[in-house]
């Protein structure tokens, strides 16, 4: 992992992407706003947990252009990109063997993962691959373990998450870590034997593969450091719209912090409520991590279609502007 993180450490910028079925929705459902974050919709009171499950069946990005976002990322001067392959809806961006639920069987139909890598990997930006572990659509997924029963679903879906996380480093071999998210729940919390074999697994497998200290949560879903204080994993995951205003918060080691525009809406949301930040305010952000050793990562919610909004478009030309006067 040496030269990969020496490598990661060198970024500086990045580029974050939460794409999925909850950008068809874009927040709203039926007519009626929700100020929870836009890709968390499915689980907010009063939404039909089938009838969102079923928007597979209305996703066909016809403005999606892999190549045109990646430019995006370029003109910013991203080094690297964080992709949702799959967030906590359990829709999987990839052909997945392992479930139906993945956009093979949408209208689109193609590989969204494989378009991304791959013009990602022509602009020389290096792709890392975000996966919510917790999956809301897969019937084994458990909160707790309480039953038998549930020990039994949960092994299941043990073998389900390990199956998928060795799909996709064979699929694209090109891809440099894995970002976590969705590990905070009890019952994968107590999977700490399992989490070590699977690490280990993953690392034979992809020699130099970077993993995110969020693999292991705690169940407040933040702190990622095992019993001595060592951090679990390459890099700390814990800086979520929150920048560390000292050196001595890092504790020396190697961490990110991913940045939303509005406070927190990660999936597109068609209202974009109260302050959004400012091309400025976000170029200091990325001076303030990289001055405390960490890489910024700007998200980027593109929307049902697959177009990336307006706003993102012009925020990534100011700060790449500034990028380029300060390379
Ligand atoms: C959180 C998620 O719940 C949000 O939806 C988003 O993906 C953020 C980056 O991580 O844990």
């Amino acid at each position: 992992t040496d030269a990969t993180m020496e490598k990661w450490r060198g970024y500086g910028l990045g580029q974050f992407i939460h794409w999925g079925l909850y950008a068809i929705p874009g927040g709203a459902w039926n007519g009626k706003q929700y100020n929870g974050a836009a890709e968390w919709i499915r689980s907010w009171d009063g939404i039909p947990k089938s009838t969102y499950d079923s928007l597979n069946y209305s996703f066909n990005p016809t403005a999606f252009d892999a190549k045109a976002w990646a430019k995006t990322a370029k003109q910013m001067g991203a080094r690297y990109v964080t992709f949702t392959t799959k967030h906590h809806d359990g829709f999987c961006l990839w052909p997945s063997k392992y479930t139906k639920y993945t956009v093979k069987n949408s209208p689109y139909k193609k590989d969204i993962v494989k378009a991304v890598v791959d013009a990602y990997d022509q602009e020389g930006i290096d792709v890392i691959l975000y996966f919510s572990v917790m999956d809301w659509n897969h019937p084994d997924w458990r909160y707790d373990i309480k039953t038998k029963e549930d020990s039994i679903a949960f092994e299941r879906f043990k073998k389900f998450t390990r199956n998928q996380l060795i799909e996709l480093l064979t699929n694209y071999p090109t891809v440099k870590g894995l970002w976590f998210d969705g590990t905070w729940d009890k019952s994968w919390v107590k999977q700490a034997a399992f989490a070590d074999e699977l690490e280990t697994e993953m690392r034979r497998l992809r020699p130099g593969l970077i993993i995110g200290s969020r693999f292991r949560a705690d169940e407040n879903g933040k702190r990622h450091f095992d019993s001595n204080g060592v951090l679990m994993g390459d890099y700390e995951q814990g800086w979520e719209r929150k920048i560390p205003s000292k050196i001595e918060d890092v504790h020396g080691n190697d961490w990110d912090c991913v940045m939303t525009v509005p406070e927190n809406q990660w999936g597109y949301n068609a209202a974009w409520n109260g302050h959004l930040k400012t091309g400025t305010e976000l170029i200091e952000m990325t001076a303030r991590c990289v001055s405390l050793g960490g890489n910024f990562v700007l998200n980027f919610g593109p929307k049902g279609d697959g177009a990336i909004r307006q706003e993102e478009i012009k925020l990534a030309e100011e700060i790449g502007d500034w990028m380029k006067v300060n390379q």
